[in-house]
């Protein structure tokens, strides 16, 4: 190899180093930048390496807010992502200042400077010239298709201790989570905006109706469009369903009993503030229920 540049993330303790010989010798297939762990000075440690895909070299890279811009000659100027996985940045933009081709070869862009107050990107290109670039302008793919985590698809919840949670999508600026009674989603009971790094909701907060099946799924945004989640369902039994199983039996009535020894608030079922009487009556009272 051939290790010509490199920039610090100061705050995760990583270097991002350019190698403009890997491309050309073979050693890999397409433009690779590797990161290394710089937190101890003294013995730095290669972790991880990462590609796009495209077969050209990288040259310069600027480390800013999160971002690695890359001066990647043929290939032009490539954004991406690290803020979520910072040993495995996620290209979400381009902008190609040498459109006709993407060999590894020394052509295109060799110099990206990152540093204005405005964000604004500069890009030095052999060929092209000087590229004045607004990131968004650049931000060319929706954010990346994500999996939906817990609760499985079709489970029986507990409100009171269950949470939604999902993986986080890289390159989304927001995210909204749906909740509906309708499998399509439509006419939302919750639509909710989050941030892109959360990855869990209580279900608690949600406010639903007992007794009643419910469908979710969340859309990542960003400005190149939205990816959506698949769409799962949970159902939520009658009240005092504390096994969450869509029955009211025995079961719940020993799990009732065992949250109430230790004062577990999870069976104040009344949600007055105290667990007592009333609340064992609930699970009595509905013994046999099933539901939804
Ligand atoms: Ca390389
Ligand atoms: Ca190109
Ligand atoms: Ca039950
Ligand atoms: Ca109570």
């Amino acid at each position: 190899g051939y290790t010509h540049q490199g920039w610090l993330d100061w705050n995760n303790g990583l270097f991002y180093v350019n190698d403009e010989g890997d491309e050309r010798s073979g050693s890999v297939d397409s433009t690779t930048t590797y990161v290394f762990d710089v937190s101890d000075i003294y013995n730095p440690v290669l972790v991880s390496a990462f590609t796009n895909g495209v077969r050209s070299i990288d040259h310069n890279l600027v480390f800013r807010d999160g971002f690695v811009f890359e001066a990647n000659y043929m290939s032009g100027l490539r954004i991406y992502d690290a803020r979520l996985d910072p040993i495995a940045p996620v290209e979400v933009g381009y902008v190609d200042t040498y459109p006709a081709a993407d060999a590894n070869q020394f052509n295109g862009a060799w110099g990206v400077y990152a540093g204005l107050p405005s964000g604004t990107i500069l890009v030095g290109d052999i060929d092209g010239g000087l590229f004045v670039i607004d990131p968004a302008d650049a931000m060319t793919l929706p954010p990346d298709a994500f999996a939906l985590a817990a609760p499985a698809d079709a489970a029986f919840v507990l409100p009171a201790v269950d949470d939604l949670s999902w993986e986080p999508s890289y390159a989304a600026v927001s995210t909204a989570l749906v909740v509906s009674a309708d499998p399509t989603l439509a006419n939302p009971v919750v639509d909710v905006g989050l941030e892109p790094a959360d990855t869990s909701f209580p279900i608690a907060d949600l406010g639903l109706a007992t007794c009643a099946t419910w469908y979710w799924g969340l859309t990542a945004h960003n400005l190149n469009g939205d990816t959506d989640s698949e769409i799962r369902s949970f159902s939520i039994g009658a009240v005092g369903d504390l096994v969450a199983d869509g029955t009211v039996d025995a079961a719940d009535l020993r799990r009732f009993k065992r949250l109430a020894q230790v004062g577990n608030l999870v069976a104040d079922l009344d949600g007055n503030g105290v667990i007592d009487a009333a609340d064992r009556a609930i699970v009595i009272g509905n013994q046999g229920v099933v539901c939804p």
